[in-house]
């Protein structure tokens, strides 16, 4: 708990006694920040927020920098930094500060709904998609997170993931103040704008970059630069190849020889924590950021951004004080700002990034991925465990659930969970990875391999969620499987997340090997531009893209009025059946009406003994079939179908 160590003072700008006693070291940076700033009109809002957080603050950075000389100097300057921010937050925005401080569960609401797009390929640009708003209300979103924006190289720029200004935005998307236009109308229509912390690396076009290539001293720390390769051979002993169709190792060489440590691509250089000045301009960065009204920022790639020679430089403490000294700035300096952790590794490793201290949200991987991995193998036993061992998180936190994302599918399940299930970790991956790209007999899925590894056996998967689940081959039961995909991610708790154009099925497009800047990265396979025809077609009930938004339209609409599903609480339910997967959901604060969800993997129909229910009301009602449901005989589903149950007469 944050305490406010300088109240009860009555601070004349000269001395702060008591305080001082408490913790000298604090003393001493509030006091230079006072002198500094004490006298602006946008102090005293502020001050009291530096109250409560400044501890936490330098407790979170004492680690990586409290053993240098210039330590206290940087924390004065780093606050200084925030306090500029806060000077020029919108007033609007002060206002949305309180409103969310007085509320912090406000993201808990069964009603949030997120979704998910590039701005170019769903709408052109910023207007565009401000001209989608009337749409995204349709559909029922509270949250849309818009692909990284800013500017960035040409051709290659891994999707806007290679950020070469956090200022400036892509000049055919629209300005910066149209983004910041963008967001107000956004944040009018009840919906939250969501982007990108880019903050592992920036592009080699980045000035940053650019002075470090010209040995300009002020930023040659700012990178990983290395003369030759002792120092990078010492460190691939032990890192792993992330991106290896591009270039093997974590390394790229520059023209005059010398090496830089590049985790993705050659031209994503990775930015150097260690020196504490990269912390403090990217917390300005960040802070700007906030300052466009972005209510939750995606921490890319949060598992690197430390790194320890003999180490795999992933996940390391270092990279957790990090995350929660850059919480404790936007409390201080952006308090509606809230933070989403993206972290596709172990699940032991996702979690521990979940706290209110800091990332709040964080996308569950785990159950993404063994969505994908019921569906293949039509056994519910991998997820029926992960639901019930590694669902819950801490108050306070909320998972974003989603099907699919921008990215590849990684199958990052715990192998020491798959054992105890008799499932090979290694063996099951390389099923899984058949499976999807087609290379299985009997296989309704239609994708392409990413970043194949011979070498280590390593293979991820890409393709829209409708080519995945059989769609592009026609297969009688690919709607359903989305529905069923989708059905869990919309009433399992947490924010669910909508891939947009996955609402209307849309399907591969192999037109990115054309594009020089898309076409040795598989991942654009699963980004297609908005198909025109299909968002036409969702009125249409004879078509796949009108039965697929309708049933998703259904769930959304049972969602938003089932109090139950607020939250993340989950009580797992066991069918007795390998095929069908339940869980019960009770509401945030339990006891809110209890709502029993079924779902039956596989393409066969799946009896659920009456035994199972011997707990359960007799008389219960399907909320999505609208249906009667007889709990006292053995329940029948159809294929791939999901049930919402609550006692009749709710
Ligand atoms: C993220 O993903 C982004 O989501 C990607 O689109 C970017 O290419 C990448 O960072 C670089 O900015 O390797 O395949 O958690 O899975 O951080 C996706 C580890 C990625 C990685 C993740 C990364």
């Amino acid at each position: 708990m944050a305490t406010d160590l300088i109240s009860g003072l009555r601070v004349t700008g000269r001395t702060a006694p008591a305080w001082v006693t408490l913790d000298a070291q604090l003393g001493r940076v509030w006091q230079n920040l006072h002198q500094a700033l004490g006298r602006e009109s946008h102090w005293p809002a502020f001050d009291q927020r530096v109250r409560t957080h400044l501890q936490a603050l330098r407790d979170e950075l004492a680690p990586l920098y409290g053993n240098r000389a210039d330590f206290e100097a940087f924390l004065v300057r780093l606050l200084q930094t925030a306090f500029d921010a806060w000077r020029d937050r919108a007033p609007d925005l002060k206002a949305l500060d309180a409103q969310r401080e007085h509320d912090p569960d406000w993201f808990q609401s069964q009603r949030m709904l997120g979704g998910v797009c590039y701005v170019d390929l769903f709408a052109g640009n910023f207007r565009g998609i401000e001209a989608q708003i009337p749409y995204f209300q349709e559909l029922g979103l509270t949250y849309l997170h818009l692909m990284p924006p800013f500017l960035c190289p040409e051709p290659h720029s891994d999707g806007g993931y290679a950020v070469s200004s956090y200022r400036a935005t892509k000049p055919s998307l629209g300005s910066i103040d149209e983004l910041r236009h963008l967001s107000e109308k956004l944040r009018e229509a009840g919906i939250s704008l969501v982007l990108d912390f880019v903050f592992n690396h920036t592009s080699d076009e980045h000035d940053w970059a650019v002075g470090a290539r010209a040995n300009d001293p002020a930023y040659q720390d700012y990178f990983y630069l290395f003369p030759d390769r002792t120092q990078p051979d010492a460190y691939e002993r032990t890192v792993r190849e992330i991106f290896p169709d591009e270039h093997p190792g974590a390394f790229s060489q520059l023209d005059d020889g010398r090496w830089v440590w590049t985790t993705f691509h050659s031209y994503q250089w990775d930015l150097n924590y260690s020196n504490p000045e990269v912390f403090r301009a990217m917390a300005g960065e960040m802070l700007f950021i906030a300052n466009l009204g972005v209510e939750f920022l995606r921490m890319d790639a949060v598992a690197f951004i430390w790194k320890r020679l003999g180490t795999s430089c992933e996940n390391l403490p270092e990279a957790h004080h990090l995350l929660r000294a850059y919480n404790a700035l936007a409390r201080i300096a952006a308090p509606a700002l809230l933070f989403k952790s993206e972290a596709i590794v172990h699940p032991d490793d996702v979690v521990a990034y979940i706290s209110p201290a800091e990332c709040q949200i964080s996308y569950n991987p785990l159950q993404m991925a063994l969505l994908w991995n019921t569906l293949a193998t039509r056994q519910v036993d991998m997820l029926q465990k992960a639901l019930a061992e590694r669902h819950h998180i801490a108050p306070g936190t909320a998972w974003v659930n989603y099907v699919r994302s921008h990215d590849d599918i990684g199958w990052t399940f715990a192998d020491e969970d798959a054992l105890q299930l008799g499932i090979n970790g290694f063996d099951h991956r390389q099923f899984l990875n058949r499976f999807y790209v087609n290379r299985f007999p009997g296989s309704f899925a239609r994708g392409v391999p990413f970043q194949d590894n011979p070498a280590t056996g390593d293979c991820r998967i890409s393709g829209t969620a409708a080519s995945l689940c059989g769609l592009e081959q026609g297969d009688a039961h690919a709607v359903a499987r989305m529905l069923l995909l989708y059905g869990v991610a919309l009433s399992s708790g947490g924010i669910p997340l909508i891939y947009l154009g996955d609402e209307v099925g849309t399907l591969d497009d192999h037109g990115y090997v054309n594009d020089p800047g898309k076409a040795g990265d598989s991942r654009w396979v699963h980004r297609p531009a908005r198909d025109e025809q299909r968002y036409a077609d969702r009125r249409d009930p004879s078509t796949d893209a009108g039965r697929l938004h309708a049933g998703l339209r259904h769930l959304i609409a049972l969602r938003r009025h089932l109090p139950a599903l607020a939250g993340g609480h989950l009580v797992p339910f066991y069918a007795k059946n390998p095929s069908v997967l339940g869980y019960l959901r009770d509401g945030a604060q339990g006891g809110a009406g209890n709502v029993l969800v079924l779902g039956n993997f596989s393409e066969h129909p799946q009896t659920i003994a009456a035994e199972v229910f011997s707990a359960m009301p007799a008389r219960m009602v399907d909320l999505i079939g609208q249906s009667a449901f007889e709990a006292r005989s053995p329940v029948t589903l159809a294929p791939y179908q999901m049930v919402w149950l609550v006692p009749r007469g709710m």
